[in-house]
């Protein structure tokens, strides 16, 4: 088979580069090692940047968005007897929205399917070759047993932290860059509405809980727990009064609604940078070049915005013959992975519990700059809305 673009990973950022190539007339074909099933119910972000939401209705997938997302003006920020709300949209005239990965995810999969842009479900063994060359191919088996391979004059690694896309990039033309923290987070989806209607990210000296939603009545809540936490340690009645200390501490007159728990999973919490983005005729977009701990919201907007340049870069490339932007493409994406990747950082190193009682003086006093002071309130607000695609 042969086509311009080979993608491999039909996640977020593989399915959206897909769709984008599509509207410019350049063909791409998607090879996933998982079911379509299992793509669409996979759990995981919520919260999309104003430049997100730009991106999606732009390509024509935003319609379900615009009717059934969730528009917030903002977060709340808080601690032991204090809760802030920071205003983006008064501060730097941007909002974010609530809509689940899922969700995304299946629109840009409907989108797929209408416009009959080939791809391949539960593929294995997949493997980039050739991406020195001018003829890179990826080969896998596909869902039958059958060996298959694809022909492209690009190839683009959409595969996540753990595909192979990253691994066919030579050592000596690789450098990465990585922080593990000493905690992660117990993620729990509840069938309750919300008892907030922004979300808050809570400071306590137990550890970091954050509150969010999918819905009018599903809850999607995190607790900051050991990274080798064991998932079955924690019942429900454990986790409600976790989260009940943890946001409620001193808010006489809050309550935080409890229901059943749907789902619960140890997230680890990581930040990794893999530079060049492109090797040779190899590109890579998201989690398989980056990753970042979730508490700044981060991760699929980078996504979004990676495979928002590269569908520009490689229109110019493939159908008008201008290199330039493809040229530029790593650099350009990088400049925002690192904003992005400083700012998720802070946001952890602030909001988690880690270090001694000094530590936490500090971060205390990081908050209350943030929420006293009208230009640290920006800085945080500019780079929690989103900072534009093209940055720097
Ligand atoms: P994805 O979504 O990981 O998609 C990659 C796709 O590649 C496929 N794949 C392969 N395909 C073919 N051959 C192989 N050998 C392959 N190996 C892997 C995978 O099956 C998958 O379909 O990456 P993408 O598209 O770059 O999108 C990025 C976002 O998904 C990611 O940044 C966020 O979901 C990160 N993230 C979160 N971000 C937030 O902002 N807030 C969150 O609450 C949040 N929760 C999460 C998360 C990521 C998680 N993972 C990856 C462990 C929770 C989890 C569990
Ligand atoms: C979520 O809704 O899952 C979510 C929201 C904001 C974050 C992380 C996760 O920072």
């Amino acid at each position: 088979m042969r086509t311009q673009v080979a993608i491999i990973g039909a996640g977020p950022a593989g399915l959206l580069l897909s769709h984008l190539l599509g509207l410019q007339g350049i063909g791409s074909v998607l090879v996933e090692r998982q079911s379509a099933d299992h793509v669409r119910s996979r759990i995981r972000a919520g919260m999309l940047e104003s430049g997100t939401v730009d991106v999606l209705t732009r390509a024509g997938v935003g319609e379900r968005l615009a009717a059934e997302a969730d528009h917030h003006r903002g977060v709340y920020l808080q601690w032991p007897g204090e809760r802030h709300h920071v205003d983006f949209v008064d501060l730097v005239g941007r909002s974010v929205s609530v809509y689940g990965q899922t969700e995304m995810t299946k629109d840009l999969m409907a989108a797929r399917e209408e416009a009959g842009r080939p791809a391949f479900y539960q593929a294995s063994e997949v493997t980039p070759h050739g991406v020195d060359t001018d003829r890179p191919h990826v080969t896998f088996t596909d869902s039958d047993g059958a060996s298959q391979r694809v022909d492209a004059d690009v190839v683009v690694g959409c595969d996540g932290f753990h595909g192979p896309s990253r691994r066919a990039v030579p050592g000596q033309h690789q450098r990465v860059w990585e922080r593990t923290y000493p905690f992660a987070w117990l993620g729990v989806l509840a069938d309750v509405a919300p008892s907030t209607d922004e979300l808050i990210y809570a400071w306590h000296p137990d550890g970091f809980a954050m509150h969010s939603m999918r819905s009018a009545t599903v809850s999607r809540l995190y607790l900051q727990v050991r990274p080798d936490e064991d998932v079955a340690d924690w019942s429900d009645d454990r986790i409600w009064a976790a989260l009940t200390t943890r946001l409620g501490a001193g808010r006489e007159g809050w309550e935080l609604g409890t229901g059943p728990i749907t789902d619960k999973s140890v997230l680890p919490m990581r930040s990794f940078v893999t530079t060049p983005m492109r090797h040779g005729r190899l590109f890579l977009a998201g989690d398989a070049a980056h990753i970042v701990p979730p508490t700044g919201a981060k991760g699929l907007n980078l996504a979004v915005a990676d495979v928002s340049l590269l569908a520009d870069a490689l229109t110019a490339w493939l159908r008008d013959g201008r290199e330039e932007l493809a040229d530029a493409y790593s650099d350009t994406a990088l400049r925002r992975v690192w904003r992005c990747t400083h700012f998720s950082w802070w946001m952890t190193n602030t909001f988690h519990r880690h270090g001694d009682d000094f530590d936490a003086q500090l971060q205390l006093s990081q908050l209350r700059r943030v929420v006293d002071s009208e230009a640290a309130a920006t800085e945080f607000a500019d780079n929690y809305a989103g900072l534009p695609i093209r940055f720097g």
